[in-house]
């Protein structure tokens, strides 16, 4: 429960979450516990990646590291959107220069009957709670911690590809010839993800970010028909379920990249905060949510943080102006780097603490 937890230092993030007023920019990174750390390679080095996930020690121990070197104002817990298709029984593997790996993929909807539902999350994923416990305890109120998911579509689209894909055709095609299972497999991942993400709050997230990474390969048809009732659902019963249990106010974040075609929807889809991606300008995002109360985060270009420290400076300036102070977390428009230099991040972090 939320009181056993040490009382909580820097409430920005959730702040500006809720569209209060901050006093400073609060600023994460997306990936910040990653491969640009030299200390994430070295726990690396030792140990199998979802080997860290399902040990609460060192999921929490590089969770905080880069808490250790940057002035962060969150954390976010050490995991993978993909311990979904695992918890339903999927093989994922974690290989080094590849990334993740799923050989045994989704072929055809008689396939679905392979996959083990329903998902008892608590003896599942009960790894992950202890874990988010475990690293509130650690963390001693210094920032706030938050949880995730990768959302339906996105994880749809691992489970039938078998891995990254350039274009998501094998999963689209699915979209286009098998609407029903399509319809069926989405629903069956949205209910564990609902269930996932209200015992994350259970046992400790404070903020809950909703990962629609692979928005961009659908358009407004495809995303409104498929992704957009799953996004809507999952907020709409994690809401509840958060309510129920009285684990008091956590916001959640919506963040679907490239989908810059559904912001209005996205922004009414039951979220608190609205992650946009670098290719959208700030000021069409604010123009897109007027009236509308929703916090926006993003959206330097990961790029961006090859330029030099002073450029990143300037740059950083441009970006936190058109968004605005309040109802602004910043943020990147996507996930840092394995190749980025640390003192570029710090220099990002810094720049936005400058403003
Ligand atoms: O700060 C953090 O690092 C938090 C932990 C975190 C998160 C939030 C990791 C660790 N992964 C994720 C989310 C995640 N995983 C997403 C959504 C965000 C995004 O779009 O970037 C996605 C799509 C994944 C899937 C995944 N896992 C990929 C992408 C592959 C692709 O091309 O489609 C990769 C490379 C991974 C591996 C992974 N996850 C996390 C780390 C640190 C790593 C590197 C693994 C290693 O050490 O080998």
């Amino acid at each position: 429960m939320a009181s056993e937890f040490p009382a909580l230092k820097n409430d920005l993030l959730l702040r500006a979450a809720r569209g209060e007023p901050v006093d400073r920019v609060p600023v994460w990174i997306m990936r910040q516990a990653g491969r640009y750390l030299p200390e994430f390679r070295e726990v690396r080095s030792k140990h199998d990646f979802f080997t860290i996930c399902q040990t609460p020690e060192l999921a929490a121990e590089i969770t905080l590291q880069p808490i250790q070197r940057f002035d962060l104002d969150a954390a976010i817990i050490f995991s993978d959107i993909l311990v979904i298709p695992q918890a339903l029984g999927m093989t994922v593997e974690m290989r080094p220069g590849v990334g993740p790996v799923l050989p045994q993929p989704l072929e055809t909807p008689a396939d679905l009957k392979k996959l083990i539902t329903p998902v008892n999350v608590t003896e599942q994923l009960g790894y992950v709670f202890k874990a988010i416990t475990l690293t509130r305890q650690k963390l001693a109120g210094k920032v706030p911690l938050i949880g995730f998911s990768g959302a339906p579509w996105t994880l749809m689209g691992y489970m039938i590809e078998g891995g990254g894909s350039k274009t998501l055709s094998k999963a689209k095609a699915w979209l286009y010839q098998h609407p029903q299972s399509s319809r069926d497999l989405l629903k069956l991942i949205t209910d564990v993800v609902v269930d996932y993400l209200i015992e994350q709050a259970a046992a400790g997230a404070q903020l809950l970010q909703v990962f629609e990474s692979n928005a961009e390969y659908l358009g407004p048809d495809l995303f409104r028909e498929f992704a957009l009732p799953c996004i809507q659902d999952i907020s709409r019963r994690v809401k509840a379920g958060v309510k129920a249990q009285n684990l008091g106010d956590i916001p959640m974040t919506i963040f679907a990249k490239g989908a810059h075609y559904a912001l209005k929807e996205l922004a009414d889809s039951g979220y608190d905060v609205m992650g946009i991606d670098w290719t959208v300008d700030p000021v069409v995002a604010r123009e897109a949510v007027a009236g509308k109360k929703i916090t926006l985060q993003g959206n330097f270009d990961p790029c961006g943080l090859y330029a030099p420290p002073e450029e990143i400076q300037k740059r950083v300036k441009i970006m936190v102006e058109k968004f605005g102070k309040t109802a602004y977390i910043a943020n990147l428009g996507h996930g840092i780097y394995p190749d980025m230099k640390p003192e570029h991040a710090e220099a990002f972090i810094n720049a936005v603490h400058s403003q």
